[in-house]
């Protein structure tokens, strides 16, 4: 069952209590007890990594999520379901069937339509935590404003659902594939506040640092938890973007990244990619011009990213729960 405020209008339970959102056991447990739930994407799984690192990957992630304090729910529509939890079965046919489609909000409605499978962005993936009342959501880095976006207008339906969505997101920032200063442009206008966990620049995905600004630094899971409280008390819809540096000793260098994304930039026009193939191919171009050091950066931004996101969940419940004991 959904989170079903008591406060919303009729209309609105009725249409919540028919959605088909299927929580697993643990994921509706630990939400019934107030505790610590980290959702986490699918289409990462599904068209971020080449198999099999994207089944360690997947598995990896949840295990760190595990041994940081909360719980991880992998998200993903299956069968026209939005599950929030999967078995180690669905995560491995997520991960062996790389058919299954990238789920972006227009899709949605298709998937429940139809009763189909896909796998979620970031978009879909904080729409689904969301409505499961899951504050944190884990991953490796945003989609945002593709460059040459003036022309094609390719900008991410993630900036759009983190405007509207209430969680707080940890990510290594956006890759520099995008238009870095365009994407916080974006984020901005649309009112998502971008923190720097122990940084004051934006992270660059392989790189830790862009050389922009983010709006403001924090040192702890505690005070980035207190900015979301802070923002839901001010009635305001949207995301907090907590950004996590990659590791120092994980960091690309510079010049042969800039140099392998003008390669996979090349390419893309070249093959006449376009639309929701767009960010899949630019990723496995990379990954195939850096061998395998992009993989493995991408694979430790990760847990990196999924150990700092179970400490916030594991601050914000603590939080929520001092408040409603006052
Ligand atoms: N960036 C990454 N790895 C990824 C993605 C983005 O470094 O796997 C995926 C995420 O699922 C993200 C999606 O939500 O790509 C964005 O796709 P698009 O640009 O088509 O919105
Ligand atoms: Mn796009």
């Amino acid at each position: 069952m959904p989170v079903v405020p008591a406060t919303m209008n009729a209309a609105d339970r009725a249409r919540l209590s028919r959605l088909p959102l299927v929580l697993s056991d643990e994921v509706a447990e630990a939400l019934a007890a107030g505790g610590p739930v980290v959702a986490l994407e699918s289409t990462i799984i599904s068209h971020g990594f080449p198999y099999p690192q994207n089944l360690h990957m997947a598995q990896e992630v949840e295990r760190v999520v595990r041994d940081n304090g909360a719980v991880p729910a992998t998200v993903a529509i299956l069968d026209g379901k939005l599950c929030a939890g999967l078995s180690p079965d669905q995560v491995e046919w997520l991960a062996t069937n790389p058919k299954v489609p990238k789920a972006s909000v227009r899709d949605l409605p298709i998937l429940v339509g139809k009763g189909q499978s896909g796998a979620t962005t970031v978009a879909t993936t904080s729409i689904v935590a969301a409505l499961a009342g899951i504050g944190v959501f884990v991953t490796g880095g945003i989609g945002g404003v593709h460059r040459g976006a003036a022309t094609t207008f390719d900008i991410s339906a993630d900036l759009t659902v983190l405007g509207r969505e209430s969680l707080l997101v940890v990510a290594a920032g956006a890759k520099s594939v995008l238009d870095l200063p365009a994407t916080l442009e974006v984020l901005e206008t649309l009112g998502v506040t971008v923190l720097g966990y122990r940084t004051d620049h934006f992270p660059a995905f392989y790189l830790r640092s862009s050389g922009l600004p983010v709006d403001a630094r924090v040192e702890s899971p505690a005070e980035a938890a207190k900015v979301l409280l802070g923002r839901r008390d001010l009635g305001l819809p949207g995301a907090v973007l907590l950004t996590n540096p990659i590791p120092p000793e994980e960091e690309l260098d510079p010049v042969r990244l800039e140099e392998a994304i003008q390669s996979a930039l090349r390419d893309l026009t070249q093959n006449d990619v376009t639309g929701r193939d767009v960010t899949p191919f630019l990723l496995k171009r990379l990954h195939e011009v850096t061998e395998v050091g992009s993989i493995k950066a991408n694979l430790a931004l990760v847990n990196n990213n999924a150990a700092l996101g179970a400490r916030t969940a594991v601050a914000l419940t603590q939080l929520t729960k001092e408040r409603a004991g006052r």
